[in-house]
């Protein structure tokens, strides 16, 4: 059966190519939803691709995207750094939630070091750029033949 995974992306990740590519690279958000739609094609999983701006967006998206999806890949960009409401929507829902971050959290200033989703995510990608996305889809793909 065909599987569906949602990629929910954070603020100012739609700024992506266009300023500070040094840090975050010149890959669009749109490139990034292709390259991780190409990817989730070679496993016949379905993509739901969002961004927004707005926290209790992305916390209606979460739960809405953890009952109606297989799994999540979640860049919550810097709301990972400050939001107990998107940590206690990824804990409240039963669909699996890859964290992805495009750079290297653990390499950039101390207030990046903490994530209030990692503890209850299956796992975290960070570091490689927007490539990051495409390794989640592969992690997910083997989570899901695997259930
Ligand atoms: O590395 C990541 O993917 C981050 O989630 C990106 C967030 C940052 O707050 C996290 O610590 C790590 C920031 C996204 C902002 O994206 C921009 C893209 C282009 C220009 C300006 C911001």
């Amino acid at each position: 059966m065909t599987k569906k995974i949602a990629v929910l992306n954070g603020p100012n990740l739609n700024l992506l190519g266009s300023r500070e590519p040094d840090t975050y690279g010149s890959t669009t958000l749109d490139e990034i939803q292709q390259m991780v739609v190409d990817q989730s094609n070679k496993y016949q999983i379905d993509v739901d691709f969002r961004q927004t701006n707005i926290e209790g967006e992305l916390v209606d998206w979460i739960q809405e995207t953890g009952s109606s999806c297989d799994g999540i890949i979640l860049n919550a960009a810097a709301y990972t750094h400050t939001s107990i409401a998107i940590h206690d929507a990824v804990a409240a829902i039963g669909a699996p939630v890859i964290e992805v971050h495009l750079s290297n959290v653990f390499a950039r200033e101390e207030y990046r070091h903490h994530s209030y989703i990692s503890d209850v995510a299956v796992g975290v990608i960070c570091g490689f750029g927007a490539n990051g996305y495409v390794l989640a889809v592969d992690a997910i793909a083997s989570m899901l033949r695997a259930n």
